[in-house]
C-alpha cells in the first residue's frame, strides 16, 4: 500500500529517482502478491483499469496501444517473413494481440513465467488479453531463460516485453539474455525488447547498445511515447542477424488500409521510421556507444 495515498496511485521507484507520477483511483479490483512480484490492477479515474507490478504501471486501457503496437510491429514490419515469434514476458496479452494480427505471423509462443498476471489481465484488461484467444497461440508458463535453452535456432521474431530491470526482469537486460536470444532466433532473426528511456536510461542502453553491438551485425533504438510511463517515453532495442536488415525503412509498409483493417492507432509506415530519430543528446551519446 506505500504506492497509494489519499485515493491516489503514486508511482515511485529508485529507477526514476526524484520523481514521481500519480493517478487518481476509484477503485482496486485485484491486489495480490504472487509467487513471483506484486500485481495490482486499479480503475483509474482517466486511464480506465490499470495493470501495476511491483509498485510500478506496466499498462493501463486508454494508452496501452502505443507501447503494444510499436513492440510488435517495429520488429515485424522489419522481417521479410516473419511467421514464427516468440514472445517473452507479455503476460497481459497486448502484444500478443498485436502480433497475431498480422497475415504473415503463422504461429506465437508466449512465455510467461507469472501466470498471476494472465489471470488478472484475462479478468480486468480483457481488450488486451483477447489475444490468448488466437489459434496462433502456445502458451507457454515459465521461464524465458530455460524456454529458449530447449528451442534453439527456431523463431524468426523474438519481443521481450518485460518490466523494468529490478526483480524478475533484471536478467533480461544482461548479455547473457541477448546470447540466449541468438541462439533461439533463425538465421535471419530479429529481436526487439523493452529498452527503457532516454530521459532516464541512457547509461544502461549505452551498455546495451554495446554489447548487442558484438553479437549482432545490425543493431537500433527506437522509442514511442506514452503518457503513463515515467518520462513519457520507452524505447525498443532491435537487433537482427541478417546484415542486409535496415531498421529504419519497414521492409513491409503497410497501406492505409492495413491500418485501419489493424485496427492501429499509434504505428504506421512515418511513425515506424520517425521512431528511429533520437533527441540530439541521446543520439550523440549513443553514436559514441
Ligand atoms: N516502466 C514500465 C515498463 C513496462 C514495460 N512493459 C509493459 C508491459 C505491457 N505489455
Amino acid at each position: 500500500m506505500e504506492h497509494m495515498n489519499d485515493g491516489w496511485f503514486i508511482q515511485k521507484s529508485p529507477l526514476w529517482p526524484g520523481q514521481a507520477m500519480s493517478h487518481q483511483m476509484e477503485e482496486v479490483l485485484f491486489n495480490k502478491k504472487s509467487q513471483f512480484q506484486g500485481v495490482m490492477v486499479f480503475k483509474s479515474k482517466t486511464y480506465g483499469n490499470v495493470l501495476v507490478l511491483d509498485g510500478v504501471i506496466q499498462c493501463t486501457e486508454r494508452d496501452e496501444f502505443a507501447y503494444q503496437e510499436m513492440i510488435a510491429n517495429l520488429p515485424l514490419c522489419s522481417h521479410p517473413c516473419p511467421k514464427k515469434v516468440l514472445i517473452i514476458g507479455g503476460g497481459d496479452g497486448g502484444v500478443l494481440r498485436e502480433v497475431v494480427k498480422n497475415p504473415l505471423v503463422e504461429s506465437v509462443v508466449l512465455c510467461e513465467i507469472d501466470e498471476d498476471v494472465i489471470n488478472a489481465s484475462k479478468k480486468f484488461l480483457p481488450g488486451m488479453a483477447k489475444g490468448f484467444f488466437s489459434p496462433k497461440l502456445t502458451l507457454h508458463v515459465g521461464d524465458g531463460f530455460e524456454f529458449m535453452k530447449q528451442n534453439q535456432d527456431a523463431f524468426d521474431i523474438i519481443i521481450t516485453d518485460s518490466s523494468d530491470p529490478v526483480g524478475p526482469a533484471e536478467s533480461l537486460f544482461k548479455e547473457s539474455y541477448y546470447q540466449l536470444m541468438k541462439a533461439a532466433l533463425r538465421n535471419r532473426g530479429i529481436l526487439c525488447s523493452q529498452g527503457e528511456c532516454q530521459w532516464l536510461h541512457l547509461e544502461l542502453i549505452k551498455e546495451m547498445r554495446t554489447f548487442c553491438k558484438t553479437l549482432f551485425p545490425v543493431v537500433d533504438y527506437a522509442y514511442t511515447t506514452i503518457p503513463t510511463y515515467p518520462s513519457g517515453q520507452i524505447g525498443f532495442m532491435l537487433c537482427s542477424k541478417n546484415p542486409e536488415t535496415n531498421f529504419k525503412e519497414p521492409v513491409k509498409a503497410l497501406s492505409k488500409e492495413e491500418t485501419e483493417n489493424m485496427n492501429l492507432k499509434y504505428y504506421n509506415p512515418e511513425i515506424h521510421k520517425a521512431s528511429f530519430v533520437l533527441l540530439e543528446f541521446a543520439r550523440k551519446a549513443l553514436s559514441e556507444a
